[in-house]
This record gives structure tokens, sequence and C-alpha cells, in this order.
């Protein structure tokens, strides 16, 4: 090996020349982490030819580029999703065999990058991959922060949090950008110059940047994440530290850095936290002027904005944007108050991921005024001007004390979308029915898509070579291929391929399971998967109550036929979240009480694995048989994981829910398990008086496996634990979980009958493969290009 420029040819030969010259290892000595940092930086290399071509055709173009801004990005581990998309998979996998190394553990090396919270999160990562994948130009925009996600583990039971590191390791996918720096100001007051408003802050933060590149499929195109990082305007006051305060000379860089520590760990919004406000104002103001200074640079006339540049607010958390693009227009560039609010509703677009009234953001005045008092005063503008344009509105930006975000992200919208057909429905009539009756063209849907190479090629190894082997590779590109697996299902060769791929699946998942929590599963259950943040409105707690009814049916009748079945649970619940814990630990203290009793522990087994993050969804996912996507109708804007379920052959048992209808439809109804009240009939089943207690008084399943939670049986040391349970259930019931109880049971009795039937749930489970191509990022992203941005792919195959 010679100290030449890295080997561009084979990765093999530049796996080592990395280990030598980058990590300034001996192959003899190199550790699995050393080989996996060589691997990510032979293959990195192979992506920055490309990105940088790609920005270059950007700029010859000329072409509109698309700005997501998004407080959250979660993207899990990036080397394989790169190996995969340039298409180096099995020439890879070849070298590393060759080192005597075990490829999935070089992979599982990395860390599982969790810079978000759940669905809002992981669908930004997906549309990056998508937008890359069409080529569409774009720019990521988040927070590289510095702690993800919790860890979780149980203690007892319970949950127990701890600090997530990944960035202790070296993040080989990054690029330091210095000199994309900016000195952002926060506080202080507004004072007069010349007659003209003049932001004076009291103190300064900068922004700096790391640059990810993210590679589309299958390596044509690269685009930019762009997170930033805070950093003190002056790191170190050495006056303070040669007087001796060797502290204090470091509580500059200390607080700057704070901004970018850690996620705020709500998926629905935390209320009122001063920090949460400037991280939302730090990066989308460092997001506004990185996007000005690159228009600029390439353009002169400001009012040419709208025509290169399309922002999209992943939710309200960017909405600080819209203003701030408009002071900037109006303060520091001169534009007229009024056509740089036209400039900035041009540009800007909003996509709304939830309806649930205590995660629709909203800040109190004298907190947005001491953080960001010019600010405050632009909104009372937009709002005076929406106010005169509107005299019959209803309400407007601020209300009784409080900036409300949706209303204000809303008004400086060109489009405002929502993420599947029944939730933009739902949008219209009632959170923005008054906007929607204002602006009845502002409101558009865009149902959520996955990406289908991390989520079916590379998660799913088995299932594609089969998929590829019958219909060649178009599918990666253009899902809706997947059509033409359709008269392959009715072939009994073709149809036992795809069941022994999904038996080798979940045969891997049993070793896993056994090898890393101990668990031996039994690989011919019926594998039955509810995997997503822990919510009243998810409503785990159905899910275990119908397991508790199960288990009781299956002791007092054993000679019944039950089919066996492992239900399978994986979530994180919000730290602050009370009730959302206690989901947790009873279905712990559940599992615990059941996997004992060898009456039924033959036939049902429980599992709840500790720590979902993005790397366990990719085991579990090709390994489900059953996908768990039983909200109360009304409540799910979309979901994004019943989508990849579906594409990885596991038919869904659900309600009537966000992109579940559409799923439905696209499956065909005799393909899916639906139960439950419809979001209208939910609506008024809440109107009808204790309907808990009705629900509850016609079901003894029901009443009996309350009752067991209320006795103590699954906590007899403590036969209270679970009394607020209980009592949310027996009284409001606001999720309707008891209402929807009994036809939960009846369906779940149907899957056991066409389980039974193995040939029959091959079939349905193939034709929710076939049938799933209309759930791609790719569909969606085009959606978007076309009814919202106005953006073009520079691809050239569009
Ligand atoms: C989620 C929605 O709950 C989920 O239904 C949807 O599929 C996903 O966004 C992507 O659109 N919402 C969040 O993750 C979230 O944090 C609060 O919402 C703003």
């Amino acid at each position: 090996m010679a100290r030449d420029d890295p080997p561009k040819s084979g990765i093999r030969d530049a796996i080592l020349w990395h280990l030598t010259y980058t990590l300034g290892k001996d192959p003899d000595h190199a550790q699995l982490f050393d080989w996996r940092l060589a691997l990510s930086h032979a293959v990195r290399d192979r992506i920055v030819d490309r990105w940088m071509e790609s920005a270059r055709a950007t700029r010859r173009a000329g072409a509109r580029r698309v700005y997501y801004l998004s407080m959250e990005f979660l993207i899990g581990r990036l080397l394989q999703d790169n190996i995969v998309n340039l298409q180096l998979a099995d020439e890879t996998q070849a070298a590393v065999d060759s080192f005597g190394l075990d490829y999935r553990a070089l992979l599982l090396d990395e860390p599982d990058a969790a810079l978000g919270n759940g669905g809002l999160g992981r669908l930004a990562a997906c549309f990056m991959e998508s937008l890359a994948t069409i080529g569409c130009p774009a720019h990521g925009y988040g927070i590289r922060y510095e702690h993800g996600l919790f860890r979780q583990s149980f203690a007892a039971g319970r949950q127990v949090e701890a600090p997530e590191d990944w960035l202790v390791q070296p993040f080989v996918w990054q690029f330091e950008r210095p000199e994309a720096r900016f000195t952002l100001g926060f506080g202080g007051h507004v004072a007069t110059h010349q007659g003209k408003p003049v932001w004076e802050p009291e103190s300064f933060v900068q922004s700096e940047a790391f640059d990810v590149p993210v590679i589309g499929w299958p390596g044509n195109w690269a685009n930019t994440l762009r997170l930033w990082a805070g950093r003190a305007v002056d790191p170190f006051d050495l006056s303070r530290f040669n007087a001796g305060d060797f502290t204090a000379a470091a509580e500059a860089e200390a607080l700057a850095r704070t901004i970018s520590r850690v996620l705020y760990p709500q998926d629905s919004t935390e209320k009122g936290k001063r920090l949460r406000l400037t991280q939302e104002y730090f990066f989308s103001a460092a997001s506004i002027r990185d996007i000005l200074r690159r228009f600029e640079g390439e353009h002169g006339d400001l009012r040419l904005l709208p025509r290169k540049v399309a922002i999209q607010l992943n939710d309200t958390h960017p909405a600080i944007a819209g203003p701030e693009l408009l002071r900037i227009l109006h303060d520091e560039r001169g534009l007229p108050f009024d056509e740089a609010l036209d400039i900035t509703r041009a540009c800007v677009n909003y996509t709304n991921h939830t309806l649930l009234p205590e995660a629709l953001e909203s800040w109190g005045e004298g907190l947005f005024s001491d953080l960001l008092p010019r600010h405050l005063q632009i909104i009372e503008r937009i709002d005076a001007a929406d106010a005169r344009a509107h005299p019959d509105r209803r309400g407007g930006a601020r209300d009784q004390g409080r900036v409300r975000m949706g209303e204000l992200a809303f008004m400086l919208s060109n489009r405002v979308n929502g993420v599947s057909a029944l939730h933009t429905g739902l949008m219209k009539t009632t959170v923005f029915a008054d906007r929607h009756r204002l602006h009845p063209d502002r409101i558009v849907n865009q149902t959520n898509g996955v990406t289908p190479r991390r989520w079916l090629l590379g998660c799913n190894p088995r299932l594609s070579r089969l998929i590829c082997e019958t219909i060649g590779r178009g599918w990666i590109a253009d899902l809706e291929q997947l059509q033409r697996l359709e008269p392959h299902v009715a072939d009994d060769g073709w149809l036992g391929r795809f069941a022994a791929a999904k038996a080798a699946n979940k045969a891997d998942l049993c070793d896993w399971t056994l090898r890393e929590h101990g668990v031996a599963l039994a690989p011919d259950a019926i594998f039955d998967v509810q995997i997503k943040r822990i919510h009243e409105y998810k409503r785990q707690h159905l899910n275990i109550l119908e397991a508790i009814a199960l288990w009781q049916a299956m002791r007092d009748d054993p000679g019944a036929g039950w089919p066996t079945r492992v239900k399978i649970f994986a979530g994180k619940a919000a730290p602050g979240y009370v009730l959302a814990k206690q989901i947790i630990r009873l279905i712990n203290d559940v599992a615990a009480v059941v996997n004992a009793d060898p009456a039924t522990n033959e036939r049902l087994q429980i599992l709840y694995l500790p720590n979902y993050n993005v790397t366990l969804a990719e085991r579990l996912i090709p390994a489900a048989d059953l996908s768990e996507q039983i909200s109360t109708a009304g409540k799910e804007a979309s979901g994004t994981g019943n989508m990849k379920f579906a594409l990885n052959g596991a038919p869904t048992i659900g309600t009537l829910d966000g992109a579940n209808v559409e799923i439905r439809e696209r499956v065909g109804a005799e393909n899916f398990f639906l139960f439950g009240l419809t979001a209208e009939e939910a609506e008024a089943r809440r109107l009808v008086p204790d309907h808990a207690g009705r629900a509850i008084a016609a079901d003894p399943r029901l009443a009996r496996a309350i009752e067991a939670i209320r006795s103590g049986s699954f906590s007899p040391d403590e036969p209270d634990r679970y009394g607020d349970i209980v009592a949310n259930l027996t009284g409001a019931d606001y999720f309707l979980v008891c209402s929807d109880f009994a036809d939960y049971w009846r369906a779940q009795r149907q899957v056991d009958r066409a389980y039974a039937d193995r040939d029959g749930w091959a079939r349905m489970a193939a034709r929710n493969l076939a049938r799933s191509g209309w759930f791609s990022s790719d569909r969606a992203i085009r959606g978007y290009m076309q009814d919202i941005w106005g953006a073009q792919s520079l691809l050239g195959r569009e």
C-alpha cells in the first residue's frame, strides 16, 4: 500500500488505504470500529464527486432549489443506505468477507443517529433520500443535536431514560463548514433610527454548519443536509481566565452550545420552553441567512426569490423562518413591508402533521417579545394586514396573549398541506376551518410515503432478491412496478418462495431476541407487531387489553385450537408523559405474568423490546406478520410505519385512520383487517353519556380484562398500580378504547382464522406487497414538486 491517492477503483483497496492513512491502523491490529470507519471513508469518497457535480448542475441550470426546514431528521445509520444507493452492496460484502469480518456486524457498529422523535423526523429523512433519487435540487436544514433521542431501558418494567451520545464517535458523513457561520441575535429591544425600527439584540450566538451529503439511488445525484451547531461568538474570555475564574472563562461557549445540545423528547410540542423557542429561531434564522446568501451570490433582484426558492416548513417548528425572512427583506434590505410579505408568502409552504390540540404550538407573548422583540412587532403587522383583508375572520396569529404558530404559518404560506387524505379533510373542517373558508385553494393533500431503498431493498434483502428475480430492478426507483408481482401471487411455487423469505426473516429475529434478550420466540407464531411512540391515541393499551382477554380465554378453554401468537411491542414515551409510561409498565407487567404461565405460554408470548429506533424497525418490520395500526380514528395524521409493514408483506389490523384508509383502498379490503369506529362515529360516540361504561357492560371479556388490571393480577405487590389507567378507561375514555374493544377482538379472531390457512395468508401478504407501490416517498416528493414547489428534476429522466 502506497501513500498515493486513495484508490477509487476497488472498494477493497480503498478500505485498506483508509485503514492505513486515515485511521493509522495496521490491519493486523484494527478493531471492528476501525474497519467500519475505513469503509465509511471509502464509501464517502464515492459520493463526493457526484455531490459536487450535482451542485454545479444546479448552479448551471439556475434551477429553483427546495429548502426543507425540519427540527428533526431521524436519519438512523447511514453506511448501509449509502452502500445500497451507490450499488456497492455486493462488492463491499465480498471485500469485507475477504478480511474475515462479519459484514452485518460491521454495518451495525455505526451509531444510530436519532435526531428525531418519530414520524415527522423519519418522514424528513425519507424525503431527503427521495429528493436525491429524483434529482431535485434540495437542501435539508436542521439541528446537529449532540444528544439525540434518549436511550430507553427498563428497570422492573419501567422506562428509564439515559442520554444518547452518538457524537462521541467520529461522524464520518459530515463535512465541517467553518466559513458558513452566521451571527444570530437574541433578546434586547427595538430602537428607532431615522424613523425606522432597528432591532438591537442583547446577546449573540453563532451557527456553525455541518454538511451531510445525501446520495440518491442509483448514485447519480446527491443533495446536502446542513445541520447547525451553536457556537459562542467569543468562545473564550482570556481576561477572566487570567483572573483565575476558569469556569466563567468558558461560560459563553457552554451557553451557546446548549442550543444544539439536546433534542426535546416530546413528539407533541414542548410547551413554553424558552430553550425550545431559542432552538427554533436559531436554526430557522441560520437557514434563512444561508438561503439568502446563496441566492444573492447567484442573482441580484430579490423579487426573483420566489422563482428560485421554495421553503417547506416541516410542521410549525420552523415557522419563525417566515417572519425572519420578512424582517430581513424589509428591515435590512429595505423592501416595502407589503412587498416583503408577498415575497415571503410566495416562497414558504407549511406541512401540518397533527390535529392534536396539545401539539399545536403557541408561545406566550411575554416570552416571545423577550427573545424576539422585533419579530413580535412584525407578526403584529402581518396579523393587522390579515385582519384588514378579512374583516370577517374568526381569529388571528395572536390570541389571548399568545402567538399561535399554526395560524402564523398558514398566513405566511403559499400552500399548506396535510399528510393523508383523511387528515387533510379534517384540517379543512377543524383546526383550519376558518382559514380554509378564507383561502379555499391553499390547503392541499400530499399523502406520506417511505423510501423503498431503506425500507425494502436495504432492510429486507431476501424479499428484495425474490422481487428482482421476478420483475427485475425497475421497482427500486419506480415502486409502482411492484404491481407486476400480482400474476405471480397465484403461482404456488412463487408463493412458497415468498413465504420462505418471511420465515427466514422471522428465524433471524428469533436468533437475535435469543442472543440479545435471552428470549426464545416461537418461529411459527403470528408475529403481531406494534412499534411506534407510546401515546394514548395510538392505543397500545387497547392492544394489551386484547392480549389479557386472549390469555384469559386460552386459560378457560385450552383446547380451542388457538394459533400461536407473539405480540411484540416497542416504542418510547416522552419522559414527562406519565400515563404513557404507565402503559409501558403495564405491558411489561402483563408480559411477565403471561409469559410465565405454563398453561398458555406455548400459545401466547408478549415481548416489549427496549430502545426502539430506526435500526430496530429495520429488524422487526421484515419479520412481521401483522401490522398493528389501531389509533382512534381521526387522530393519526397519516402514519408511515403502516406503509413499511404493507411493503414488507405484513397485512394491517387497523382503524379507518390516517393513511390506513388509503392503504386499505389500494391493497383491497379483503387483505386488511378493519375494525372500529370511523372518525365521524368517534366524534359522535364521545357525546354519548358514559360510553365507556356501556361498552364494558356489554362485553364481559372487556370487563374481565379491566378487572384483572384493577385487582392487581399483574401487580400483586402493588394492586392499585394501574388505578390511573383503569380510571381513565372506565371514565372519560376520550380515545374510545372500550368502545372499540369488541370489534378489535372480533378482527383479531378473524386474523387467527386467516393465519390458519397458511397459503391464504401468504397470498394476502404478497398482495399487500404488490399493491403498496403508491406509498413510495418518491411519489410523495413528485407531488410536492408539482403541486407545491414548482420544482424540476435535473436528472433528465423525468
Ligand atoms: C407524525 C404523525 O403523528 C404521523 O401520523 C405522521 O405519519 C408523521 O408525523 C409524518 O407526517 N407527527 C409527529 O411525528 C409529530 O411530532 C407533532 O407531530 C408536530
